[in-house]
């Protein structure tokens, strides 16, 4: 039973059980309305209570019966909370922990509302495309006021239960519990306070006015357009709760509501928003790591090389309140390294993002050293030092000797082979990859490279590590470039081979800036450096000679232009600026170089860079899947959300692909793979991607 029905003296309680969250799924509505009836039938029974079980009261509508026949089934949960105000008895919500979206309304259904302290209240559907769909804009309005209730259905955000009823004249709680403990006693003995009271209040027959009307509607339009400038469900937010205060009656405004939700669960971008929700969440689950596997304890952690990365690095678990020991070979070295984190908390501490006293806890947890013995007690061990093999084998060599039984030695590599690095220890079960992305205290992707022989514990205990240090941590297997970098190297090609056939850097920049990448490929690689990719591409060319690539980044980089740091790259730069002007210089090499490959220039359309880049991205991605080296699409795409700027209302580069259709895109691929100077290969279409397009199918 996932809504239970109890009977306490002449009091019935009616508490929602459908873990994790109480999401009111179709049972669960059934089980409410079921309760109601038996409650109306019984005369003993004067008063109602309805609560949650477990550690909420109701996250709101079962978003995993969204798009199925299920959400759409009587009762619904409009005809719940109609069922609720047409009670003829008082029906108290006794609120807890978490009351939000559909819980948040079912509870607005009620007569009154019982909370305890602390409970997280919110209407966020905002967050995922839609807006509150069963009565939220029309009801919160009338119990908080038309500009906190508005404030919170744009945002989305969680209000504490404490705060909301601080709010002057509201009609939210009737009560405030002293605790959440007392909250079942007190919510009974406030039902039966009420037993008798008679008309029953309904929220819906709360006037709702705002005093400057339109001219408050249009301010709150204007401020929302700015921040919602490629999701359409804030300005319809806005139109919802306006219509709660010019609707004829509160049946009008609800239409007009059930109408706006409709529309906004049809757009690609709920769409997007809603398979990331879940996809993020699944992203730290591995299908054969049991979530019940036993963690190792990381109580100390070791940072080997106090370069940009190994400062980073360090200061996630600093800010985690983990103490942090980092190596180097020399003082000076080290020197430079504190500096930079003292620095980087420092300007924090300047913008009033961190307090003084926070900065100095964190720096005491910090400890340096010359020594490898000092990292014998260490739990985790990450190094970060020069990306070559060679230089991992002298570490991880060394670290099995000194590093304790038990500690997890990983590698911070951002391509290299983690089961070759394993090699180098007589433990390759306690080796793992966690490729952090620079800044490493910033951005949020972590890739945890799952070697061989990988413990499953050694797993489990890193990915519940990156949760803890506000990390997306996704699991890929071992291969050139893990998920994230294979897939890149493969953008990266298709942005020369624009430029061979036509483009400017500028133009490939600016449609793929419109397409949503806050940065395109040649802004990004100027920031990054070109000497980066240029020292990759050499690697590549020997271990992977049938790989092609536009010459044009490799002649940059023998122009020496590195890009930002020696002001001049694709683009030309002011010293010390960042913004790029397009080079002239650049412009007649790359004119040259087509000469000398005798291509002949052609127009290249927007669309057509756009859609090179990302299926490009789209087939690698294919292909990790097809290996195995990521387990789900899902997971692909939240590296590219949380690693690359992907624009997050497209979904990702998988999701994206399904809405494009993957028909299209493998006729787009097979297209592509005819032009002479691109790289057949490359479009070669995975052998996922050609039958999942066949059966229709998405990657989900
Ligand atoms: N439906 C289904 N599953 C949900 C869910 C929901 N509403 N909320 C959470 N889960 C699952 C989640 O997928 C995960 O599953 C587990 O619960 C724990 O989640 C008509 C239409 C409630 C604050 O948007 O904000 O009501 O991975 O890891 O950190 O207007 O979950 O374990 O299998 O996030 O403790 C509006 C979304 C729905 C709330 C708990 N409600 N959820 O956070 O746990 S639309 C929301 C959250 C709606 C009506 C409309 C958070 C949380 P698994 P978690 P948490």
């Amino acid at each position: 039973m996932t809504a239970e029905y109890q009977v306490h003296g002449d009091v019935a309680v009616i508490t929602l059980n459908n873990p994790p969250v109480n999401g009111l799924g179709l049972a669960t509505r059934q089980g409410i309305v079921d309760g109601l009836a038996k409650a109306e039938d019984d005369a003993s029974v004067k008063a109602i209570v309805i609560t949650g079980a477990g550690g909420a009261f109701s996250g709101g509508a079962d978003i995993k019966e969204f798009g199925t026949p299920k959400s759409l089934q009587d009762p619904n949960l409009h005809s719940v909370i109609r069922a609720l105000e047409n009670c003829s008895k008082p029906v108290v919500a006794a609120i807890h922990t978490v009351c939000m979206g559909g819980g948040l309304e079912l509870a607005l259904g009620c007569h009154y509302r019982v909370g305890a302290p602390g409970c997280a209240v919110a209407l966020p559907e905002v967050k995922l495309g839609i807006l509150p769909g069963a009565g939220g804009t029309q009801r919160l309005p009338r119990v908080i006021g038309v500009e906190p209730a508005l404030n919170m259905i744009v945002t989305g955000e969680t209000v504490q239960s404490d705060m909301l009823a601080m709010i002057p004249g509201q009609k939210l709680f009737d009560k405030l519990t002293a605790s959440k403990e007392s909250l079942a006693d007190e919510a009974l003995a406030f039902a039966r306070s009420v037993a008798d009271a008679r008309p029953l209040p309904l929220v819906r027959n709360l006037p709702c006015k705002h005093p400057k009307g339109e001219a408050y509607f249009q301010f709150a339009r204007n401020m929302v357009k700015g921040m919602a400038k490629n999701f359409p469900a804030p300005l319809k937010c806005v139109d919802a709760v306006q219509a709660a205060t010019t609707s004829r009656n509160f049946e009008d405004g609800l239409m007009t509501e059930r109408e706006l939700f409709l529309n906004l669960m049809m757009t690609p971008e709920s769409r997007s928003l809603r398979h990331l929700f879940f996809a993020e969440r699944a992203a730290s689950k591995i299908p054969d790591v049991p979530s019940d596997t036993p963690k190792r304890d990381i109580k100390k952690v070791g940072v080997i090389g106090a370069g940009t990365m190994g400062g980073g690095i360090s200061m996630n678990f600093l800010n985690a309140g983990i103490p942090v020991t980092i190596l180097e070979m020399k003082q000076d070295a080290l020197d430079r390294g504190i500096a930079i984190i003292r620095k980087n908390y420092e300007a924090q501490v300047k913008k009033g993002k961190l307090k003084q006293d926070k900065y100095e806890a964190r720096m005491a947890l910090l400890s340096t050293s010359l020594a490898y013995e000092d990292l014998k007690d260490c739990d985790l061990i990450i190094e970060a030092v020069f990306e070559d093999m060679g230089v991992k084998e002298q570490v991880f060599s060394k670290l099995d000797e000194v590093a304790k039984q038990g500690a997890i030695l990983a590698s911070n590599t951002s391509t290299l082979d983690v089961n070759q690095i394993a090699s180098f220890t007589k433990r390759p079960q306690d080796v793992v990859g966690m490729h952090f992305f620079s800044p490493a205290n910033v951005m949020k992707l972590l890739e945890v490279v799952r070697g061989e022989k990988t413990a499953k514990d050694v797993l489990a205990t890193v990915m519940a590590l990156g949760k803890k240090i506000k990390k997306t941590a996704v699991v890929s297997g071992v291969c050139d470039g893990f998920i994230g970098n294979r897939m890149i190297e493969r953008y990266s090609q298709q942005a020369g081979f624009l430029l061979d056939e036509g483009a400017t850097p500028e133009q490939v920049d600016k449609a793929i800036e419109k397409f949503g990448f806050p940065m395109g490929p040649f802004r990004m690689i100027d920031m990054a450096g070109n000497d980066i990719g240029w020292a990759i591409r050499k690697r590549r060319y020997v271990e992977q000679p049938d790989m092609k690539y536009s010459k044009t980044a490799d002649l940059l980089c023998e122009m020496g232009r590195f890009g930002q740091k020696t002001s001049a790259g694709w683009y030309d730069y002011e010293a010390g600026k960042r913004d790029a002007k397009p080079s002239a210089v650049v412009l007649k090499m790359i004119e040259d170089y087509r000469a000398q490959q005798g291509i002949a220039p052609r127009k290249i359309s927007d669309d057509e860079i756009v859609q090179r880049l990302i299926f490009s991205l789209v087939n690698e991605g294919a292909k990790i899947l097809e290996e195995g080296i990521a387990s789900k699409s899902g997971d692909i795409d939240m590296v590219y959300l949380t690693g690359y700027g992907f624009p997050i209302w497209r979904g990702g580069p998988m999701h994206y692909a399904g809405e494009v259709g993957l028909f299209n895109v493998v006729q787009a691929m097979k297209r592509f793979a005819r032009n002479p100077h691109d790289d057949a290969n490359a479009w070669a279409p995975s052998r996922l991607i050609v039958d999942l397009a066949a059966q229709g199918k998405t990657f989900e």
